[in-house]
């Protein structure tokens, strides 16, 4: 058997993994494994399933691990030493951390700490989406609410960690995109799928199908075309929709595939996040030879206007996607 290859060695060994990025990737590695053994012990102890009685920002039920996704997760990039500021799905501002040692850190980092979050109380894969910025305001002072809205051709690296059968941690950066395994012996994150590239096509697709009707009628004829015999596999694609983002997602990169999220009668912007979800995920696809539109424009390029501004969102393999946006003409 070969070298297992620890993501802390692979750090090491990467030459666009900075100094700084490797601390914010340990802060990951130590948020996320808490996190996934909590989501492992479920239905055990009391302070994981179930909502807390709160709405979050975006109105919806707050649930208990949300929280303490939240938590773990912002005190470990309060600790890195790497972190200035934060902006998190869960709250409605962000934070700019107010040690020296922040002040003159460098990087931004906004995240989901538990997307899927409905999910939790019925044992299906949730995740954890992150994306990191250089700040653009001044060394020394604190983080603002400009370093949070760059658009996301400015993010330095993205990735999640999907708390599926197992635990796995992916990882972009300008070089490409790897996976790693969290092997419960060691409890180490183990790079499992090194290189990924997301098929140019797939069979699947990924739509919540009860919004047929409230959304545009042109992607009706999408649909029919995935279900058709007309398409690149000359027979229907298959529907999977999990309803966890990040878990969709990854199905979708490893096997190829679509997933669309486009606006709706309730959320006429569109559901999805621009800052915590689309743009970490539309980098991951980008640099895994993927694409992420709003149907209309490319993801990234979007100037964000709001820290939890919502957005259409069409992301996969890049012939589904392209095909998608020319029945939306
Ligand atoms: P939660 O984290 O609040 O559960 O939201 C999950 C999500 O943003 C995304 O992960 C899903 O794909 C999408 O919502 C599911 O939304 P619908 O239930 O409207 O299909």
């Amino acid at each position: 058997m070969s070298k297992l290859v620890f993501l802390s060695d692979f750090v090491l060994q990467e030459q666009d993994v900075s100094p700084d990025i490797a601390k914010v990737l340990a802060a990951v590695e130590i948020a996320s494994k808490i996190v996934s053994h909590d989501i492992r012990q479920a239905g055990l102890v009391d302070h994981i399933l179930g909502a807390q009685g709160l709405d979050n920002i975006q109105g919806e039920a707050q649930q208990k691990l949300d929280l303490v996704a939240d938590d773990a997760f912002i005190d470990a990039f309060q600790n890195c030493g790497a972190v200035c500021g934060i902006a998190s799905e869960e709250n409605e501002d962000f934070v700019a951390f107010t040690s020296d040692e922040a002040k003159n850190a460098d990087l931004i980092v906004l995240f989901d700490p538990l997307d899927g979050s409905s999910n939790i109380d019925v044992n299906v894969s949730i995740g954890t989406i992150f994306s990191i910025y250089r700040r653009v305001s001044a060394k020394g002072t604190p983080a603002t609410l400009e370093d949070m809205l760059q658009p996301g051709t400015e993010q330095v690296a993205a990735g999640y960690v999907l708390y599926g059968s197992s635990t796995m941690l992916i990882y972009a950066a300008a070089k490409g995109v790897n996976g790693f395994t969290l092997d419960p012996q060691s409890n180490q994150f183990c790079l499992s799928h090194p290189n990924l590239l997301m098929p140019s096509v797939g069979r699947m697709y990924a739509m919540n199908e009860g919004n047929i009707n409230a959304c545009d009628p042109k992607l009706k004829s999408y649909l029919a075309y995935c279900q058709s015999d007309e398409n690149d596999f000359n027979a229907p694609y298959s529907g999977r929709y999990i309803g966890s983002l990040v878990a969709d997602f990854h199905r979708n990169l490893i096997k190829g595939g679509i997933y669309i999220y486009p606006a709706v009668h309730a959320h006429p912007a569109g559901r999805l996040r621009l800052l915590y979800e689309c743009n970490p995920l539309a980098f991951i696809a980008e640099k895994s030879g993927g694409l992420a539109t709003t149907g209309q424009e490319r993801i990234l390029e979007l100037k964000p206007t709001s820290l939890h501004q919502r957005v259409p969102y069409f992301v996969g393999s890049k012939n589904m996607v392209e095909k998608a946006m020319s029945l939306l003409q």
